[in-house]
C-alpha cells in the first residue's frame, strides 16, 4: 500500500509540474508529436500523440487543480485490457437463432461469449426489436454519466434511436442523485434547489460566520463534473481554510475537507438528521429564539406543523432536543448549542444528497429548508441554505452565456415510466401496482433491456435481486467501451469507442458555464469499436430509409450536427467555429455582478413581486397538495419516520450491528476508472476499502489492511479494512462503484470479491411518494476473513477472438 501510494503521489506531482510548462503551441511537430485538445468529466486536457498513440496527457488552463489524476488515467483507459474489442454474443443466445425457448436466460453472466461480425450483431438486435412492442422495451440508458458531449451523449443517442425508429420505450422517472428531494422541493420552494445556481463563493467568504457542511463533502464531490470539471472550487477552499469562518460538519465520518477546515465534528447516526433538525426547531420555537418575522412573512402552514412539533398530535411526542438526542446520538446540549449558534451568527447550511438517498429521504431537504426558515437568513448574503455546494463547482459565478445544445431525443410515444431505482423489483413483478407521486403505476412486462452508457449492475440497489430480474428477459443489449459488470450480463455486447476516439463538444463547469470545449478525436478507434451514434444510425438505415431520415435529421453528418450546436449558441459572437476547433476552447469571463450572487435574495427583497412558484407563493411548511396524497409514509408537513434499518433498532442490530453508508468515490466517477492505475492508490488487498472505527475494529480483531467480509441477508462482499478514528463507532463506509466480481458464479448469492456495495443495499424505496433509492439505509455485519489474494478485474472469455 505504502509503495503504491508513494508512486501515485509521485505521478500526480509530475502531472502538476507539467502544467507549468504546458503550451500546446510548442508541441514538437517535428518529432512527430501532435497535440490534441480534449475534455471530459474529469477535466480538460491536451493529449500528445506520437505514431498514432497517446504518449502524454497535460492539463488545459481551465483546470484549476490538475493534481487530480483523472485526466491522466485516460491513457490507461483507452489502452486497457478491459476494452471490448469486437461485437460479442452470449453463446446460448447465438445458438438459439431467435428461438426464445432456447436462449437460456439463467446463464446471463455465467456463460462465454462468441465473437460475431457487426452485421450479425445488428441483425440480431433488430430482429428482436421488431418483434416486440415499445412498451416491452426498457431503456436502461441512465442519462447521467455516460458521456458529457453534445453529440455522443449516451442516453441521447439511445433515446433518439428507440424513439425515432421504434416509437419509443419505457424510460425512467427521476434519478439516483436526488430521487427523493427531486419530487418534493419544487412544491416546497418552487424550485428543485439541488441543481440551482448557488450563492457565490465571494459572498460566502465575505459574509458567512458559520458554515455547516450538513453531510456535504465539498472537496471530494467537486473534483469531477457532470459536464467538464474545472476544479475551480479548490482555490476558493484555500481561502476558506484561511478565513475566520467557523466550520461545522454533521456527518458520520470526518471527511478530509472537514479536517482541512478544522471543522467541529457532530457525529450523527446515519438517517437521523431529520430528528436533529426537528429537535433544533422545537428548541428555537419554545425558547422564542426562532425568527418569527421571517416565518410569518415568507412561509405558509406553520400552524399545521406546530402540533406535530410540540407533541399535540396522535403520537403525543414533543420533538424536543432530548427526544432528538436519543434518536441521533448527538448530545442534547450540543443540539441546543448548535441551534443557538445558527440563529445568532450568519449561518450557511450546505445540505448534501446522500441523506436523501435513504429511506424517507423525502423529508430531508424539506426539514432543512424549514429549519433555515426558523433561523431566518434565507436570502441574506452568506446565510440560508444551499443543496449543491458540493456538486460540479457549485458556488462558482455563472457566465450567463447561451451554450450549445445537444442531440434531441425525439418523441417517445410510450408514456409509462419506472422510478429510476425500481427496475430490479419491476423485472421480477410484472403487473404489480405501486403508488408513485400520489398516483398509481403498473410495472410492465419487459422483454428487452437496452443499456447504453450506464453501469446498471453497478448503480442499482440489491445487485442479487437485479441479476435475478435480468435473467427473466428475452434480450439484454449493452453498448460499452469496457467489460463492465453490466456488459458481462448481456446477450449482445457492442464495443463503443471511448470519447478520445471521436469528435464532440461540451462545456464546463456545470455551474460556471464559462468554457465551451472541443473534444477532438485524439486517436483512431481501437479494435472494432464504433461510435454509439454511428451504430444507431446504421441500424436505423437497416430498418428503412424513412427511419434513417428521422434518426439522422434528414441525413445530417456528425460534422454538421456539431457545427449546428455551436452556431445556435452565443459562441460565434466570441469565435468562429473553425477558430474554436483549432484552439480547443472558448472562454467567457463571468461578470463581477455574478460573483455577488445571493440565492433567494429577490424573494427576500420582495416576496410578493418575486413570489415562489408554490401553493402560497411562499415556502410551504405545510402542503395541502401533499396532504391530499393520503399516504402513510409521506404527509403534508415534514416528519421523522423510523427507517426499516438503522442503529436505533435494537433487534436488527443484534445480527447486523453496523450501518454502512456508500459515499461517492474520491478517485472514480462511480465505477469509471476502476480499470486504471489510480486504483493502486487506494485499494486495500486490491479491493474496495471499507472504513471502520478503530475501537470497533479492535473489538473485532480487525487490523488496518486486513481483508474483511461485510454481509447481511441480501449478500456479502470482501473489502479491505481501513481502521480509522475518522468514522464514528457503529458506522462503516464503503464507496459505491467497485466493479462487481462474483467469486463463485453458481452460488445463489455469490460473494463479491471486489467490494461492490450494492450487493448489500436494499431495494425498498424511500417511500410510496418518490419511490427513490434507499441505498444509504443498510445494516450489515463485518468480520475478518482469510482469503486468497485478489488478482482484480477479469474480462470474460470470448470464443473466436
Ligand atoms: N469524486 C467524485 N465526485 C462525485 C461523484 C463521484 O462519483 N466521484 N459523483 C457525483 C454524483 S453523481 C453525485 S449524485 C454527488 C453525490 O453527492 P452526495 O450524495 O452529497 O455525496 P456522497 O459522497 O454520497 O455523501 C457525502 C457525505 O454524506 C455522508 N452521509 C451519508 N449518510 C448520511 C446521513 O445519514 N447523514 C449525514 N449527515 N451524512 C451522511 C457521507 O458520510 C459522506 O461524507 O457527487 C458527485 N461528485
Ligand atoms: N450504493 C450506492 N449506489 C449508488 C449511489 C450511491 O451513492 N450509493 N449513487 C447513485 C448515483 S447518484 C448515480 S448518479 C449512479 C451512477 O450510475 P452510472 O451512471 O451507471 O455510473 P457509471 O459507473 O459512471 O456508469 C457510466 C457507464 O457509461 C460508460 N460509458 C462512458 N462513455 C461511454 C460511451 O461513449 N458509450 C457507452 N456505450 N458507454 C459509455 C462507462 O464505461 C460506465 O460503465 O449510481 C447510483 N448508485
Ligand atoms: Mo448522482
Amino acid at each position: 500500500m505504502s509503495i503504491s501510494r508513494r508512486k501515485f503521489l509521485k505521478s500526480t506531482a509530475a502531472a502538476a509540474t507539467v502544467v507549468a510548462s504546458a503550451n500546446p503551441l510548442l508541441a514538437d511537430e517535428k518529432k512527430g508529436v501532435k497535440t490534441v485538445p480534449h475534455a471530459s468529466n474529469v477535466g480538460a486536457f491536451y493529449a500528445d500523440v506520437k505514431d498514432g498513440k497517446i504518449v502524454k496527457i497535460h492539463p488545459q488552463e481551465s483546470d484549476k487543480d490538475p493534481k487530480y489524476p483523472g485526466s491522466e488515467a485516460w491513457i490507461d483507459r483507452v489502452y486497457s485490457d478491459t476494452r471490448i474489442k469486437y461485437p460479442c454474443v452470449r453463446k446460448s443466445y447465438l445458438e438459439a437463432k431467435g428461438d426464445v425457448s432456447k436462449i437460456a436466460p439463467q446463464l446471463r453472466g455465467k456463460e462465454e461469449f462468441v465473437r460475431v461480425s457487426w452485421d450479425e450483431a445488428m441483425a440480431l438486435i433488430l430482429d428482436k426489436l421488431k418483434s416486440v412492442k415499445p412498451e416491452e422495451i426498457y431503456n436502461a440508458s441512465y442519462g447521467a454519466w455516460g458521456h458529457p458531449g453534445s453529440l455522443h451523449n449516451c442516453s441521447a443517442t439511445a433515446g433518439r434511436f428507440l424513439n425515432t425508429v421504434f416509437g419509443g420505450a419505457v424510460g425512467m422517472d427521476g434519478e439516483h442523485s436526488n430521487g427523493a428531494a427531486g419530487k418534493v422541493n419544487t412544491t416546497i420552494v418552487g424550485d428543485l434547489e439541488v441543481y440551482s445556481l448557488q450563492t457565490a463563493h465571494e459572498v460566502i467568504l465575505e459574509n458567512t460566520q458559520v458554515y455547516v457542511m450538513w453531510g456535504a463533502d465539498l472537496f471530494k464531490c467537486n473534483q469531477i463534473d457532470y459536464k467538464v470539471a474545472n476544479r475551480g472550487n479548490n482555490p476558493y477552499y484555500d481561502k476558506y481554510a484561511k478565513s475566520d469562518i467557523k466550520f461545522i460538519t454533521i456527518d458520520p465520518q470526518y471527511t478530509p475537507i472537514a479536517k482541512r477546515f478544522n471543522a467541529q465534528w457532530v457525529k450523527i447516526r446515519p438517517n437521523t438528521d431529520v430528528a436533529l433538525m426537528l429537535g433544533m426547531m422545537h428548541y428555537l420555537y419554545t425558547s422564542g429564539k426562532y425568527d418569527k418575522e421571517f416565518v410569518e412573512k415568507y412561509t405558509d402552514g406553520l400552524d399545521k406543523f406546530l402540533p406535530y412539533l410540540l407533541g399535540k398530535t396522535e403520537d403525543k411526542v414533543a420533538k424536543t432536543a432530548s427526544w432528538a438526542a436519543k434518536i441521533t446520538g448527538v448530545d442534547e446540549k450540543i443540539i441546543t448549542a448548535l441551534a443557538d449558534t445558527f440563529v445568532s451568527n450568519r449561518t450557511f447550511l450546505a445540505g448534501n444528497w446522500a441523506m436523501q438517498r435513504a429511506q424517507h429521504g423525502e423529508q430531508v431537504d424539506w426539514t432543512l429548508i424549514v429549519l433555515a426558515a426558523f433561523i431566518g437568513q434565507i436570502g441574506l448574503p452568506g446565510g440560508g441554505f444551499g443543496f449543491s455546494m458540493h456538486y460540479s463547482g457549485g458556488g462558482q459565478a455563472f457566465s450567463g452565456v447561451m451554450l450549445p445544445g445537444g442531440l434531441a431525443q425525439g418523441k417517445n410515444k410510450v408514456r409509462a415510466k419506472i422510478p429510476a431505482s425500481r427496475i430490479g423489483e419491476a423485472l421480477l413483478n410484472p403487473g404489480k401496482k405501486i403508488k408513485f407521486k400520489g398516483e398509481e403505476i403498473v410495472y410492465p412486462k419487459f422483454k428487452v433491456f437496452y443499456n447504453v452508457g450506464a453501469n446498471t449492475l453497478g448503480h442499482q440497489p440489491n445487485a442479487n435481486e437485479l441479476i435475478k430480474g435480468l435473467r427473466t428477459l428475452d434480450m439484454v443489449v449493452v453498448h460499452e467501451p469496457w467489460w463492465t459488470p453490466t456488459a458481462k450480463m448481456a446477450d449482445i455486447v457492442l464495443p463503443s469507442t471511448t470519447p478520445l476516439e471521436r469528435d464532440d463538444i461540451s462545456y464546463g463547469g456545470s455551474y460556471s458555464q464559462d468554457y465551451v470545449y472541443a473534444m477532438k478525436k485524439v486517436v483512431e478507434p481501437l479494435f472494432e469499436a464504433r461510435n454509439d451514434y454511428d451504430v444507431f444510425e446504421e441500424m436505423a438505415k437497416l430498418v428503412g430509409e424513412r427511419q434513417w431520415r428521422k434518426f439522422s435529421g434528414g441525413g445530417k453528418s456528425k460534422e454538421e450536427l456539431l457545427k449546428g450546436f455551436y452556431e445556435r449558441s452565443d459562441c460565434p459572437n466570441y469565435m468562429s467555429f473553425e477558430e474554436f476547433w483549432e484552439k480547443g476552447f472558448v472562454h467567457f469571463e463571468p461578470s463581477e455582478e455574478a460573483r455577488k450572487y445571493v440565492r433567494h435574495a429577490e424573494f427576500r427583497a420582495d416576496p410578493v413581486a418575486n413570489k415562489l412558484r408554490t401553493e402560497s407563493g411562499k415556502i410551504q411548511i405545510y402542503s395541502q397538495k401533499f396532504a391530499e396524497f393520503k399516504l402513510d409514509d409521506f404527509k403534508g408537513h415534514p416528519m421523522w419516520f423510523e427507517p426499516t434499518e438503522w442503529l436505533g433498532d435494537v433487534e436488527k442490530t443484534k445480527a447486523y450491528p453496523f450501518h454502512i453508508v456508500s459515499p461517492h468515490p474520491t478517485y472514480r466517477i462511480h465505477s469509471q476508472m476502476d480499470n486504471s492505475f489510480i486504483r493502486k492508490a487506494y485499494k486495500v488487498t486490491n479491493r474496495e476499502p471499507v472504513m471502520i472505527n478503530d475501537e470497533d475494529a479492535k473489538k473485532l480483531g480487525i487490523k488496518d489492511g486486513d481483508a474483511v467480509e461485510v454481509y447481511n441477508e441480501r449478500g456479502s462482499v470482501i473489502a479491505g479494512a481501513v481502521v480509522t478514528k475518522n468514522i464514528m463507532s457503529g458506522v462503516l463506509s464503503l464507496q459505491e462503484g467497485a466493479w462487481y466480481d462474483p467469486e463463485n458464479i453458481d452460488d445463489e448469492k455469490p460473494r463479491c470479491n471486489a467490494g461492490h456495495i450494492n450487493v448489500l443495499t436494499p431495494s425498498f424505496p424511500t417511500s410510496t411518494m418518490a419511490q427513490a433509492t434507499s441505498v444509504n439505509t443498510c445494516l450489515v455485519a463485518i468480520k475478518k476473513v482469510e482469503v486468497k489474494p485478489y488478482a482484480g478485474i477479469k474480462t470474460p472469455v470470448v470464443k473466436g477472438a
